[in-house]
């Protein structure tokens, strides 16, 4: 292998509005890997249209996610931050990987049942495909770890199926990959369906907070989540909604589920659900102050595109250069 870093790679798709499940599940760990990782932060747009997508929203999400990820304190003097449509080595890698992956393999994905479920009108082969993509994502830099919420466990998962199987017949050809679930934010859940997860194209936006929701907002639909009808605050089977929000005020505050139960003993659930749409507004107010900063510079942000998809190229063609060899295309 040509490393001579680990190297740490995660995305989020421009599929809509970001969440507070992307946020605690995702976003907000990406930046404790950047002093012990090369890191590579990719904003997947080309996963994004695995669903009908409108390609002027598209191209506005685009900008937003990426001022989102510096928002949420992602340097980018110490993380690759780019655009995924930027560097077609992407493509071109999941091509190759497609001919190594199975019809069996990609019917098994849960994430592919529950889209094309969701979108019966629309089962096209790009939405089964998927999980190749992520793997040629992954690959593609010899990642060595990728940050993801327990939700795309399975997709890590057959990455390492993939590469392991390339492997065998090209040896040393991909590094392996590990997935790494943040304990806190593993799972956060719709707040008015809580057995579901929560998802940025839920329709009902009443189900989902968004990283950019003023504060009024937050505790609106912290006030309306749905809980039981049971009165105490307390972590148990069954309790789904109340899981749900305190695994949320857990994430905010650091506390314990057990510190979280001491401090409401003896209060109602109007007093709980306040408290955690005021930790929940609190702390993405600044994230939103300097998201509005950044989405104002528009050239900055293109011209960090630009140079996140320098710097991303690079590897990209190191990996593929190899690949190529391996399999026997013809260099010239
Ligand atoms: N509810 C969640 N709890 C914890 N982590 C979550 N993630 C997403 N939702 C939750 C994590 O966020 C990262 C980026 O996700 P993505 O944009 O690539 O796709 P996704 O998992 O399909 O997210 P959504 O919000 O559900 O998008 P849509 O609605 O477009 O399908 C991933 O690491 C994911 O685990």
């Amino acid at each position: 292998m040509f490393k001579d870093q680990k190297i740490c790679f995660s995305g989020v798709q421009p599929s809509g509005n970001l969440t507070i499940g992307n946020y605690l599940g995702a976003i907000r760990n990406f930046s404790l890997y950047s002093e012990q990782y090369k890191t590579f932060y990719c904003v997947v747009d080309e996963h994004a249209i695995t669903v009908r997508q409108v390609p002027a929203e598209l191209r506005r999400r685009t900008y937003e996610t990426l001022a989102l990820y510096m928002a949420c304190g992602l340097d980018p003097e110490k993380n690759t931050l780019y655009v995924q449509s930027h560097v077609p080595e992407h493509a071109e890698l999941a091509w190759i990987l497609n001919c190594y992956t199975m019809y069996g393999e990609l019917s098994r994905m849960t994430q592919f049942k529950d889209k094309s479920a969701k979108h019966a009108d629309n089962i096209n082969a790009g939405l089964f495909t998927y999980p190749v993509l992520m793997a040629a994502d992954i690959l593609l830099y010899q990642t060595d770890v990728v940050p993801v919420g327990i939700d795309q466990k399975q997709h890590v998962e057959l990455a390492r199926d993939i590469a392991n199987r390339f492997n065998s017949v090209f040896p040393d050809a991909l590094t392996i990959p590990e997935p790494i679930i943040s304990k806190s934010g593993m799972k956060i859940m719709s707040l008015a369906e809580p057995t579901k997860k929560m998802s940025k194209s839920d329709e009902n936006v009443n189900a989902v907070v968004y990283i950019l929701d003023d504060k009024d907002t937050v505790i609106r639909k912290f006030r309306r989540a749905v809980t039981d009808s049971d009165t105490c605050v307390r972590f148990a089977e069954g309790k789904d909604g109340i899981n749900n929000l305190m695994t949320i005020y857990s994430c905010f505050t650091g506390k314990t589920m057990e510190e979280i139960e001491h401090e409401f003993d003896g209060k109602g659930y109007g007093d709980f659900k306040l408290a955690v749409g005021e930790v929940c507004a609190d702390a993405l107010a600044p994230v939103q102050a300097r998201y509005t900063e950044l989405l104002a510079d528009k050239a900055g942000l293109e011209a960090q595109m630009k140079r996140g998809a320098e710097e991303a190229s690079y590897y990209a063609r190191r990996t593929m250069s190899k690949i190529r060899k391996k399999i026997g295309f013809v260099s010239l």
